[in-house]
């Protein structure tokens, strides 16, 4: 068996590195020559606890390869970004267009080729339509026939970014063929590793229950975050609010933040928008209340800084990752809120991060600098931003100076 994977990222790689740790022979195709020659020294370019050790060992045997092209194979699996343009949220298909067109050359009769990057609605139709225009002699796979020489399967990973290793194998997974035969012909590939269930379905299913999922999560992530503010103008703890509330059999209130971050929940559920504008109108005001909030978290800060007796009075950032135990500072809302600070208060802002040595170029071209815990806690105003076990395992005292902003309700006022 060998498998052509297109896209060596969060997702792509650590896949990549489950199928060769199960004998297959995998052939990663990336972009980006820093990826490619980190990954054939059997090292990794991304963070991600239990990935470094597979990947090394798989480039040792020899199953597993990076390159800048794809070759032929038993099957294709396209793992690249689906970002999304503009101010109404459209979503850029144009890597996965880029991913098919260049696969094309090198399908044959027999193949599989699945899309597990998420999408919206319609993708898998198109990537198969892409393939028929570019392999005129081959039947790729239609919705109204069974009989293909190629199949279409749609795959949405759903792992949790700091335990994609074992999420990987043990969550369930929805697979969502163009046909049936394509959803059959792609489950057997996963059986390879997944440990799972293989839920099989149509491929706009598929699609539109990878975006329900996060979606859902937003949603409620948003109620969550309307509750804080709301709480806030009536003088009620939300904490002990949602707490409370929690006690009810069938009532499971997420936790309020300074915003929600990373590249899925505050990106996907726009794909469902952008399909159905008219339709979607709670998910579409879940991602308005929840981009809303750092803006409301900079406000608090600035009445806070306003409120304070002295005229340069620091601010300390606790907390920079998009949530809570990982490095990751990508699409954080803690970085937007630390670096929009910094320039609004020049020279006057300051980060506690324990998960990196350096910040990244954005705060600190911003004037943001990186400190420890200690000093952080004796800024004027304290901004807890991301519930890290480092600041769970304390509880500080403050002075009566000081103000604190806890957005996470670890410490509370
Ligand atoms: N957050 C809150 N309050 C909460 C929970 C989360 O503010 O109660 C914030 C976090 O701080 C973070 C953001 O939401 O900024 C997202 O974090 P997360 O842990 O909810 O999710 P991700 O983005 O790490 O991973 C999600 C997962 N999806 C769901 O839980 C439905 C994961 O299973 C998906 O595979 C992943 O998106 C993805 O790749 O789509």
């Amino acid at each position: 068996m060998k498998l052509c994977i297109c896209g060596l990222g969060y997702i792509g790689l650590p896949t990549a590195a489950m199928f060769a740790r199960n004998g297959v022979s995998v052939h990663g195709v990336e972009i980006n020559q820093h990826a490619i020659d980190t990954i054939n020294q059997g090292k990794i370019h991304i963070v991600e606890p239990g990935l470094g050790e597979v990947v090394h060992k798989a480039v040792s045997d020899g199953l597993l390869v990076a390159a800048n092209q794809p070759c032929e194979a038993d099957a294709f699996i396209i793992c690249v970004p689906t970002p999304f343009t503009g101010d109404n949220h459209e979503p850029d298909l144009s890597f996965v267009d880029a991913a098919t067109g260049e696969i094309a050359p090198f399908i044959r009769k027999g193949n599989t080729v699945i899309l597990e990057s998420t999408s919206p609605v319609g993708t898998t139709e198109r990537v198969a339509e892409i393939l028929q225009k570019n392999c005129p002699d081959l039947k790729i796979a239609r919705e109204d026939s069974e009989y293909c020489d190629v199949y279409v399967a749609y795959c949405p990973e759903r792992v949790l970014p700091g335990k994609i290793m074992s999420e990987l194998v043990d969550n369930d997974r929805i697979v969502g063929g163009i046909n049936q035969v394509s959803a059959r012909k792609a489950a057997d590939i996963y059986g390879i590793f997944v440990k799972g269930e293989l839920l099989l379905t149509n491929a706009r299913t598929g699609e539109m229950s990878k975006l329900t999922e996060n979606a859902f999560r937003d949603v409620n992530i948003a109620f969550a975050n309307e509750l804080s503010l709301i709480c806030d103008r009536l003088h009620i703890d939300v904490w002990e609010l949602i707490s409370l509330a929690n006690h009810h059999p069938r009532v499971n209130i997420l936790n309020p933040g300074p915003g929600v971050g990373g590249h899925c929940i505050a990106v996907d559920p726009w794909f469902i928008v952008s399909k159905t504008p008219d339709l979607a109108r709670i998910i579409e005001t879940a991602r308005k209340v929840n981009d809303h909030k750092p803006e409301w978290v900079k406000e608090q800060v600035r009445e806070a800084v306003a409120g304070s007796a002295r005229k340069d009075s620091l601010i300390a950032c606790l907390g920079l990752a998009f949530k809570p135990d990982i490095d990751d500072l990508r699409e954080s809302p803690a970085v937007r809120i630390a670096r929009d600070l910094a320039r609004e208060f020049p020279g006057r802002v300051i980060a506690a991060e324990p998960h990196i040595a350096e910040l990244p170029a954005v705060l600190s071209k911003s004037g943001v600098r990186l400190t420890d815990i200690a000093e952080a806690l004796k800024a004027d105003v304290v901004l807890l931003l991301v519930d890290h076990r480092e600041f769970r395992a304390i509880k500080p005292e403050f002075a009566p100076e000081q103000t604190l902003i806890d957005t996470r309700g670890l410490w509370k006022s």
